[in-house]
């Protein structure tokens, strides 16, 4: 097929008579370039004789949540609402407030939060829960499909009018209702104000409008959210609350501060740290940022952060920007790691390494981060477009 500039016309139009939704061509570009470089990669292998089960011939292939149809979309939200109505396997004498498989999920997140965080396990952490979470999806919901992104920058003009926040029944659910609130101050280092914005509320809309969140908070962020006596064990149920931010994502979650995380960093020190902030220079990182747009409780809770469905979506577009990276230079990268093991190494703590074992609890088997470094090896076998 070729492209003519004819050709490209309507969708240039488009561009430039709604703001939404934004052009992504830079990242997507950089996205081709790395699946070529891993098609090249698996023919290598093949001549050297490495065995490959997972191949570009049969791999899963994750999709951005708007290139979805309708259909697609509800069977995806669908899933997740089962997962909710499914009982835990948490123990509920430890976990009293573990009542959901989906709590499954999010306790054991809460449980480990200030060691998979600005850590050198933060990526191959996420990496393995996300798809954990996505063959729970499949095998104990029925869905069929695999886990959707959000691909931050497309959406960053205006995030409550996305395919993601309309709030309609297509959607991951709306912003939550007007409910007046002082500053979301999202960093740690206090230095910073994400203002208030036309929610704050309980979200009304969408597939998940009834439905609660059992733990946390546990270090929320939203102005007058409260800390019950709770160390994310106890049943605490309630609403999911947004404040839908498009002072976040047009400042740290542009289609520009993706695609110069991709090429302006070529070690995996530099990568992960530009990507989760420089807190103490005022700088999100998308990783934040993206946490950020939505915002609430429990969206904005570095631990109980997994209670709003859209959790998933925002990391599949993490792990997609390290897939990304990764196939830049599969050589000098696939098996990059740096940093510690503590959060932001405090307390200070010895150098994480690829023989180190990641735990998801009763949700998955242990493994090493040597076998999550891979989306063709290991567990995995998926790509993204
Ligand atoms: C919480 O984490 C600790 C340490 O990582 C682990 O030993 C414990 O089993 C976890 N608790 C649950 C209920 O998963
Ligand atoms: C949380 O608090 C409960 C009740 O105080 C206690 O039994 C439990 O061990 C605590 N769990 C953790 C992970 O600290
Ligand atoms: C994101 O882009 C904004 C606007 O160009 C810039 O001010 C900010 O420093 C960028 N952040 C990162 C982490 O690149
Ligand atoms: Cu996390």
């Amino acid at each position: 097929m070729r492209f003519s500039t004819v050709a490209l016309a309507p969708l240039l139009a488009v561009s430039t008579a709604s703001s939404l939704p934004a052009l992504t061509i830079d990242t997507d570009i950089l996205a081709a370039k790395g699946f070529l470089n891993l098609a090249t990669y698996q023919i290598t292998q093949l001549f050297a004789g490495v065995k490959q089960t997972c191949t570009l011939a049969n791999t899963a292939v994750r999709r951005e949540w708007g290139t979805l149809s309708k259909a697609e979309r509800k069977s995806y939200t669908d899933a997740v609402l089962c997962l909710m109505s499914k009982p835990a396997r948490t123990d509920s004498k430890v976990v009293p407030g573990a009542k959901s498989r989906y709590d499954d999920f999010l306790y054991t997140h809460i449980n480990q939060t200030l060691s998979i965080h600005g850590t050198a396990n933060f990526l191959s952490w996420h990496r393995y829960f996300t798809w954990t979470y996505e063959q729970a999806l499949r095998n104990e919901c029925g869905y069929q499909g695999y886990q959707p992104y959000w691909n931050w920058g497309k959406w960053a003009n205006d995030p409550a009018n996305s395919p993601i926040f309309d709030g309609s029944d297509y959607s991951m659910s709306g912003n939550g209702v007007f409910q007046a609130h002082d500053c979301t101050q999202a960093l740690p280092t206090q230095l910073n104000c994400v203002p208030p914005g036309a929610g704050g509320g309980c979200i009304n809309s969408g597939p998940f409008k009834n439905s609660k969140v059992n733990l946390g908070p546990v270090s929320p962020t939203l102005s007058g959210v409260g800390l019950v006596p709770n160390n994310g064990t106890v049943y605490n149920p309630r609403c999911i609350r947004r404040d839908v931010s498009s002072w976040v994502s047009t400042r740290y979650a542009s289609e520009k501060n993706t695609t110069d995380l991709i090429t302006g960093y070529t070690t995996i020190d530099d990568f992960q740290t530009t990507m989760q902030g420089d807190f103490a220079n005022g700088e999100y990182g998308v990783h934040t940022a993206g946490h950020f747009i939505a915002a609430g409780d429990p969206g904005g809770d570095i631990f109980t952060s997994p209670g709003d469905p859209v959790f998933w979506l925002h990391h599949g577009q993490i792990d997609r920007v390290w897939w990304i990276w990764q196939n830049q230079d599969i050589k000098n990268r696939q098996n990059a790691i740096g940093g510690t093991i503590t959060l932001n190494n405090s307390p200070p703590s010895r150098d994480g390494t690829l023989d180190d074992i990641i735990s998801l609890g009763v949700n998955a088997p242990d493994i090493k981060i040597r076998d999550l470094m891979s989306t063709t090896a290991g567990p995995f076998c998926y790509v993204y477009i």
